[in-house]
């Protein structure tokens, strides 16, 4: 039998995603555009912070040294290391580490993944086998290299080199990252043989809280995989399951991945204006697809189950499916490991390219 989870707020319910605040209903796709901006404006004013602007201009991609140490050479892919160079007035560049397959066929554009987790070293030599010989390029960034990841400090932010760009904008750390990402998506859109309309976003934890900030808020990603992302990223403030991580400490022990005032929702989440299901119907009608550890109850699982169930509604307004809102569960815990690679590569299989997808994203192995 499937458990049932016990959460927190109980009788708690999420915001209606098809109602203006106003309380009039969306009932047109031109409704839904401007519905999208009141989803938008709370995350950003509360949560994240605003995020900052795309800047002016095409970034400057160049050649770099081959890389060395741990993104050696994945044998049957090719490795650049490039640095994209989003501002044309500064030096700031990001470093990227870019395996493509050995493609017979180099005529068609290649899928790219996009992953930010350089800072970990998650993605090793192995991830990059999987993913080239599944047919995609895999780009890898150091999302700390665009904002620092220092929990107590928002004066670390404040003084990145995007914070010294913005000292009008207070942005948590996230909303950087997921800068960073829509930065690496810019130079995907100038390399010959990438194929920048097919953009997977993701992430782990707190890197996944950024990949779904990322692709909730731009557009040009085509699919968006957080993986055991949690508060602030898949899970639920409202609606936590046991030994989900609450509000409360999340915003003590990390205060600068946030706006500084949102530590005052602590234990006032029932008070908050959006949940999750704010960043997912902002991907629709594109995938969002999260994966989870049934171990996992930090990241709360249940409660990403739920917010996903709640924007699957939007999925369904704008024509799309219920699947392009899905979930993927393993037992084991908190990583991002080959299995929720496998999965991600499985749905962009089918989502791109109409082949079988070999498990059911809409399985929940929760009775909600
Ligand atoms: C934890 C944090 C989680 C998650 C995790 C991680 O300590 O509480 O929200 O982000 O770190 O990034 O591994």
């Amino acid at each position: 039998m499937k458990p049932t989870p016990v959460f927190k707020n109980p009788g708690a319910k999420l915001q209606d995603l098809l109602r203006f605040d106003s309380g009039t209903p969306v009932l047109t796709a031109e409704d839904w555009r401007r519905r999208r901006l009141e989803l938008i404006k709370p995350l950003q004013d509360i949560c994240y912070g605003p995020m900052p602007p795309t800047p002016e201009g095409r970034p400057r991609v160049v050649t770099t040294k081959p890389g060395k140490g741990a993104f050696r050479n994945a044998p049957s892919a090719t490795h650049a290391r490039l640095v994209t160079f989003p501002f044309a007035d500064s030096d700031y560049g990001i470093l990227l580490d870019l395996y493509t397959p050995i493609k017979a066929d180099s005529e068609s554009p290649t899928p790219v993944v996009i992953c930010g987790d350089g800072c970990w070293q998650r993605v090793t030599p192995e991830f990059a086998e999987l993913v080239t010989g599944r047919g995609y390029a895999l780009c890898v960034f150091d999302r700390t290299t665009v904002s620092p990841d220092i929990g107590e400090s928002h004066e670390a932010v404040r003084g990145s080199v995007l914070g010294r760009r913005h000292p009008e904008l207070e942005f948590g750390a996230i909303a950087g990252w997921a800068w960073g990402f829509s930065r690496v998506l810019d130079a995907i859109q100038e390399i010959k043989g990438l194929d920048a309309s097919r953009v997977a976003v993701c992430g782990h934890s707190r890197g996944g809280k950024a990949a779904l900030l990322a692709g909730a808020f731009d557009e040009r990603f085509a699919t968006v995989f957080p993986n055991g992302s949690g508060s602030g990223g898949s899970g639920s403030w409202l609606l936590q399951a046991q030994g989900a991580e609450p509000l409360e400490v999340i915003t003590r022990v990390f205060p600068s991945w946030f706006t500084p005032g949102f530590a005052a929702y602590a234990r006032r989440e029932t008070e908050l204006p959006f949940d999750s299901h704010y960043l997912k119907a902002l991907c629709a009608p594109r995938p969002v697809v999260s994966t989870e550890a049934l171990g996992d109850l930090w990241a709360n699982p249940a409660g990403a189950c739920v917010t996903h169930a709640a924007a699957r509604e939007v999925y369904r307004f704008l024509g799309g499916r219920d699947a392009h809102a899905g979930m993927h569960f393993r037992n084991g815990g908190h990583e991002h490991g080959i299995p929720d690679w496998t999965a991600m590569l499985d749905y962009c299989d089918w989502h791109y390219f109409g082949k079988p997808l070999p498990w059911d994203p809409l399985y929940t192995p929760f009775a909600l």
